[in-house]
């Protein structure tokens, strides 16, 4: 069966605004928020921590199986929250959006979280390098990935209007198409 909600997948690096927009665009839609972060810690998903990048070690085929018995292909309407999006089958993704944010802003943003070191640097080359923006391109189908500015609050509403109109539009032509 189709499914009636799409699966939206809101990507960056890490402090881009991920979190902000998933929650903010469940609450709108009454989609479900996936922190992915929050289920490999709840789950154990993981082969321990990366100590120096201060990360988990993800068990993705643990996730994966999770995501899949949850039935989110079928049922659809999953806001995914994650700093990858290569891992995600492409037959269960509508949309990916990939956050962006100006360096310096970041730079504040992750060291107001206590970033530093070798996980601060890595972050910000990652931005830069626009190595998510890349992944996801790489990953997926060019017409469901948009790339997003997270600079500002007014960014983030605009953001959420665009994605709910998108929402609407989807669903708009999946009625057409039955
Ligand atoms: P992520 O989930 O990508 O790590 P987040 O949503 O936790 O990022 O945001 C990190 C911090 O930055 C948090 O304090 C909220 C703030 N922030 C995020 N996007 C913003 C924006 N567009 N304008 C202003 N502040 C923002």
């Amino acid at each position: 069966m189709a499914r009636k909600n799409p699966n939206i997948i809101i990507t960056g690096t890490p402090g881009v605004g991920k979190t902000t927009h998933a929650e903010q665009l469940a609450r709108a839609t009454g989609f479900k928020h996936i922190s992915v972060n929050q289920i490999v810690k709840d789950e154990g998903f993981h082969e321990g921590r990366d100590e120096e990048l201060g990360s988990w070690i993800v068990d993705e085929d643990k996730l994966l199986d999770y995501l899949e018995e949850s039935q989110i292909s079928e049922e659809g309407g999953r806001v995914l929250d994650w700093h990858a999006c290569d891992l995600f089958p492409e037959r269960w993704i509508d949309l990916v959006v990939v956050l962006r944010c100006d360096s310096t802003v970041l730079y504040d943003r992750l060291t107001a979280r206590g970033y530093k070191d070798k996980k601060l640097d890595e972050n910000m080359d990652s931005e830069i390098m626009q190595v998510l923006l890349d992944e996801a391109r790489e990953s997926y189908k060019e017409e469901i990935v948009v790339e997003l500015r997270s600079d500002s609050v007014d960014d983030v509403d605009g953001n959420l209007e665009r994605i709910e109109q998108w929402v609407e539009n989807w669903k708009k032509d999946r009625k057409d198409e039955e």
